[in-house]
């Protein structure tokens, strides 16, 4: 992208209802403008991020099994009365009422849509165990929407539902979606921690909430160093994989052995037997949030399938939520500093800029669009007519990982300077040796 043509609006001046690092760095760097209170629209390299995110979502998701589908944003109220979700919601549900005086409702999530599209069509066990996942924007009329896109009202989540005969089954769906987030946040360059949470109005009996630290969190966490120790990702000894139920287990008791606890369920009794080098604290981001409930809603909403003996048994549900567009936010608390955001290079909106910094000089033009030509879609080419200054500025706030500095006294000599944001390492390369670093 040129940034000449782009609707990036970089501000100098911190806007004044930013009220944390992420909100004040998203709107400096142009990435979302709020339209109404706790909605964003998501201007072109704030939606760049998200896309990156939701595709490594929607990877770990396929990779653990589960099935992408599209429901509506939507949704007729009828579904909700038949959970008796209705009334209970309460004024965080938008109600809206269409032309011909029916009840409809902006979609919180989706366990009642889903269970009504597998009791339409799901009769025997033959067809279980399923998961079902889409990726869709949600609204809650939140009290108070604040933190720009990590409390708002309208906001995008990934929701996973599965279905399974029993409980042993349901059990094995939960551990899989547990692994795979913690291979997703592994893969956004996060630490995130799994941590036993109640269920409030989802209901059920099991729950973890996948915590990330943040200075700026809006709850106390206390964990055991051991989870900064494991990669998720590996698949050789000591790895995991969905495939296998040993694994499975042996991931789960590593997840719920170790020490992991929010302020409401700290217990410093067991805090206290941590060795005080492997004690961890500090506030915490809520980035998913997965439960298993039972056979709340397929039972009251009639959903039975056959068993192999003619039996017809309510199966056992979970739901698996991860809040994409707060993972923007929270990416960018856990990775900032002073000049701007440092974006992992998973999910940066670029992975290079390329700043030119004299326009009209025949060889940083040519060296410029070289390198713009050869590095494509993944580069942001400040073509900009303005000052070094103002150039080096923007590229720190907008975090890009690499910057390709395209200056006259090395442009004579097929020089440029390449920097990486997040150790400011800088080194001076010919383009051939940018290219290839970058390539
Ligand atoms: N039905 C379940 C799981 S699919 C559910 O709705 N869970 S939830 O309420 O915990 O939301 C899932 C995730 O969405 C949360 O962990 C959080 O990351 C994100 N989220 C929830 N509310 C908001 C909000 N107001 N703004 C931004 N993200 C939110």
């Amino acid at each position: 992208m040129r940034l000449s043509h782009s609707l990036i609006p970089t501000l100098k001046e911190t806007p004044a209802e930013a009220q944390i690092a992420s909100h004040r760095l998203m709107l400096r760097a142009g990435l979302v403008r709020q339209t109404s209170a706790g909605i964003y629209a998501w201007l072109p390299l704030g939606y760049r991020v998200l896309r990156k995110i939701e595709r490594i979502v929607r990877e770990e998701q396929d990779a653990a099994g589960a099935q992408e589908c599209l429901m509506p944003t939507i949704q007729p109220a009828e579904l909700w009365r038949e959970s008796g979700r209705y009334d209970d919601y309460g004024k965080e549900m938008l109600r809206i009422t269409d032309r011909h005086s029916r009840e409809l409702l902006y979609g919180p999530t989706n366990e009642e849509m889903i269970t009504d599209l597998m009791r339409q069509s799901v009769k025997s066990y033959r067809e279980l165990p399923q998961i079902l996942y889409h990726i869709q924007w949600k609204f809650r009329d939140e009290v108070r929407p604040r933190f720009g896109v990590m409390r708002g009202r309208e906001f995008l989540m990934k929701d996973a539902y599965s279905f399974d005969l029993d409980y042993a089954g349901a059990v094995v769906s939960y551990r899989k979606m547990m692994l795979a987030y913690m291979r997703t946040f592994q893969r956004m360059g996060l630490k995130a921690i799994p941590m036993e949470a109640e269920s409030g109005p989802i209901g059920g009996d099991l729950s973890h909430e996948f915590i990330i630290l943040a200075p700026t969190g809006e709850s106390q966490v206390y964990f055991d160093a051991a989870f900064e120790e494991i990669d998720y990702l590996s698949s050789g000894a000591g790895g995991f994989s969905h495939e296998s139920a040993d694994d499975l287990e042996r991931f789960f008791t590593t997840m719920t052995t170790h020490y992991a606890a929010t302020d409401d369920k700290h217990d410093p009794a067991a805090w206290e037997k941590v060795a005080p080098t492997r004690r961890r604290e500090g506030r915490g981001i809520e980035v998913g949030h997965i439960f298993y409930f039972g056979t709340k809603y397929s039972k009251s909403m009639g959903f039975a399938v056959a068993t192999a003996d003619g039996r017809a048994v309510h199966p056992e549900m979970g739901s698996y939520g991860i809040g994409v567009s707060r993972l923007v936010g929270a990416v960018i608390e856990a990775s900032h500093d002073e000049a701007g955001i440092i974006w992992p290079d998973s999910i940066a909106p670029f992975r290079a800029a390329i700043l030119n910094l004299k326009r009209g000089d025949a060889a940083c033009d040519r060296i410029s669009e070289q390198l713009y030509g050869a590095l494509g879609r993944e580069a942001l080419y400040d073509d900009r007519e303005e000052r070094a200054g103002v150039k080096f500025a923007d590229a720190d706030l907008m975090g890009h990982p690499w910057q390709v500095v395209v200056g006259p006294r090395g442009a004579a000599n097929g020089t440029v300077e390449l920097k990486r944001r997040a150790g400011g390492e800088r080194q001076e390369v010919s383009v051939e040796s940018a290219l290839a670093r970058l390539a």
